[in-house]
């Protein structure tokens, strides 16, 4: 069965308790059962992993990349404006990934406007909501390949 990976970052899991003009008022398990749901009966399993810690987020991609996942779909939060390590886990395990984030983070303070990690990935979506994981999540199923 084709598994996508689906990674999400440091405080995620705070999703619909704060912020809700900026996050939304949906929570990181509202996010998983949409996700479910879109691929019920289309033969694909989703491993939905969400972690406040950097070395655990970068076990799973290297454990992706091993299981031979057809793909990753990640929003490192806040690691993406800082972390090298994530970008060379992303670089090293060269399976197709989008980057996703919930708010669109071009409209935010400068700090945001900088992601490490995308460059390791095919591409980013930036300030959809949950839309942005559906997309990349169909992006993915088309059959991408990984960035060289
Ligand atoms: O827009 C995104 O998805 C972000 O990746 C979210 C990160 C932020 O650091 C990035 O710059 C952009 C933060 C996620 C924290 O989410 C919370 C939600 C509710 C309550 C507290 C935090």
């Amino acid at each position: 069965m084709k598994e996508i990976a689906i990674i999400n970052g440091p405080n995620l899991d705070r999703l619909g308790k704060r912020e809700p003009e900026i996050y939304g008022s949906e929570s990181l398990a509202d996010l998983e059962k949409l996700l479910r749901g879109h691929v019920e009966g289309r033969g694909v399993g989703l491993d939905f992993f969400q972690s406040n810690h950097e070395g655990a987020l970068i076990d799973r991609i290297a454990a992706a990349a091993e299981r031979g996942t057809a793909g990753i779909i990640i929003n490192p939060a806040a690691f993406t404006h800082t972390s090298v390590a994530l970008y060379d886990a992303l670089a090293g395990a060269a399976l197709p990934c989008v980057e996703v984030h919930l708010s669109n983070i071009y409209r935010r303070e400068a700090f945001r406007r900088k992601s490490l990690t995308a460059a390791a990935c095919s591409g980013v979506i930036s300030g959809l909501g949950f839309f942005g994981y559906v997309a990349a999540l169909d992006y993915l199923l088309n059959g991408a390949a990984a960035v060289r």
